[in-house]
């Protein structure tokens, strides 16, 4: 819950006012219109259906840098060093942030907290020293970890790739990392831990041995399964899946793909995935579809929330305001049976021209009220029955007869033939009524 300013970590926010529900009447732009935490929606509180999270990197170590010029996000508290001292004072301004915010997770890479020393051993240290901070400061505002990861894509050791270089130092190098990384988010109780596979893919055939790279990935993922085993770490293992960029061609294309993948190395019980928005358009899906995927496959572990635009066709990583899909996707996870483990993390950058703190506020505050909007949203649609109803009619000739031999798997090609051969004809189902469901979705908006 926000926290009176009087207890604030730091002063660095204190012109702002600690973020509260005010209802969707309210002028106030540091207030919540839909997001109201402890609200029942459907008999659950939002901020249980929700789990947001704080991303430590966009919001904390991005600075807005692009091709075309540097950073532009110049905050009150750096110190303009990357060292181990800036990493442990820029804590106290994270959990600051995250508590007037009013939110309860967050997430973050080994990098992304602590600085590389000058060798291996130093960097192991380093972690470690901050991530005793960060499980103080866990403790003392209440903030939690939804999962932890490793950068193993920025540095230039991985510019080939992290599990999937052809160098095998650099994979025992992402052991390491992985190995540690692992230890710390066990430590701080992090929920899951996520492989996002920055440099895991490649740029040309020409030097590319693809097979000898799958191989590499699917033998890194099983030894992070026995490490995790091995360690008593029961948070659950996230894939986020990505079409490309940085690489060409990553080989986490998108859902199907890695689905694919974890039960090529018979991995698929350990792994569920980590679905972005904006890497579900790079792959030339809708998030949805995304979603779709993922609960039928009861492989739904979590989100990262953001959004791209429709006439780029890059990652913009832009803050999510579209309350209509958001309303559709709670549909889907609710349906699917909700998040588990996993949450809303707003893996979502400000504009480079969005350069006050305040904007980090409104940036979070609006990701936070869209998906708070959707899930009223998706609400009306579960409570009125409708378009699932509309669904389950659709698939009726299942339930019974013929389809539900069909489905319980007691029949073969002779059986169907003849009992299609004494029909003489298919009948065509009824119509499939597109424009009448969006229109019925429109009246729940
Ligand atoms: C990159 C991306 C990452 C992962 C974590 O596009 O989404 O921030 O979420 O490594
Ligand atoms: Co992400």
């Amino acid at each position: 819950m926000p926290k009176a300013t009087a207890n604030a970590l730091t002063p660095y926010f204190d012109a702002i006012p600690a973020i509260k529900y005010e209802g969707p009447d309210s002028d106030n732009p540091f207030a919540y219109r839909y997001f109201n935490p402890n609200e029942k929606i459907l008999g659950k509180a939002m901020k249980d259906w929700m789990r947001n999270a704080v991303c430590y990197w966009h919001t904390f170590r991005g600075t807005a840098l692009d091709i075309f010029g540097p950073g532009t996000l110049v905050r009150p508290w750096e110190d303009g060093t990357n060292s181990l001292d800036m990493a442990i004072k820029r804590t106290d301004v994270v959990f600051d942030f995250i508590s007037r915010l009013g939110v309860e997770y967050y997430c973050f890479h080994d990098r992304d907290v602590a600085p590389e020393g000058a060798d291996l051993s130093e960097t192991n240290a380093n972690l470690w020293a901050v991530a005793e901070k960060l499980k103080k400061l866990q403790k003392a505002t209440g903030t939690k970890l939804l999962w932890g990861t490793a950068n193993m894509f920025s540095h230039s050791r991985f510019s080939q790739g992290a599990a999937t270089s052809p160098n095998a130092d650099v994979f025992a190098y992402c052991a390491n990392s992985v190995k540690e990384m692992l230890d710390v988010t066990k430590y701080l109780a992090g929920e899951n831990y996520v492989f996002w596979g920055g440099r895991e893919g490649y740029n040309t055939l020409l030097n590319t041995d693809m097979g000898r790279e799958t191989e590499h990935a699917g033998a890194f993922f099983r030894m992070a399964v026995d490490y995790a085993k091995k360690i008593g770490f029961r948070g659950q293992f996230l894939i986020e899946p990505k079409a490309c960029e940085p690489t060409k061609h990553q080989y986490d294309f998108d859902s199907a793909t890695v689905l694919g993948t974890l039960r090529k190395f018979g991995l698929e019980k350990h792994f569920k995935l980590n679905i972005e928005q904006n890497h579900a358009t790079l792959a030339g899906h809708d998030f949805c579809h995304e979603l779709a995927v993922c609960t039928s496959n009861g492989a739904l572990g979590s989100i990262d929330s953001n959004r791209g635009d429709v006439m780029n066709g890059w990652d913009t990583d832009q803050f999510p305001n579209d309350y209509r899909e958001c309303a559709q996707a709670w549909h889907i996870i609710i349906n699917g049976g909700g998040f588990g483990s996993g949450g809303l993390n707003y893996d979502s950058k400000v504009r480079r021209d969005s350069y006050d703190v305040a904007d980090m506020f409104h940036a979070h505050i609006c990701g936070i009220d869209t998906w708070a909007r959707g899930l009223r949203i998706a609400a009306k649609i579960i409570k009125d029955k409708q378009l699932d109803r509309f669904v389950a009619k659709r698939y009726s000739s299942y339930d019974k007869g013929i389809g539900k031999e069909i489905e319980a798997g007691r029949v073969n090609f002779e059986k169907l033939q003849k009992y299609i051969l004494a029909k003489g004809e298919a009948a065509p189902n009824a119509s499939a009524r597109q424009e009448y469901l969006e229109n019925l979705f429109n009246k729940y908006c």
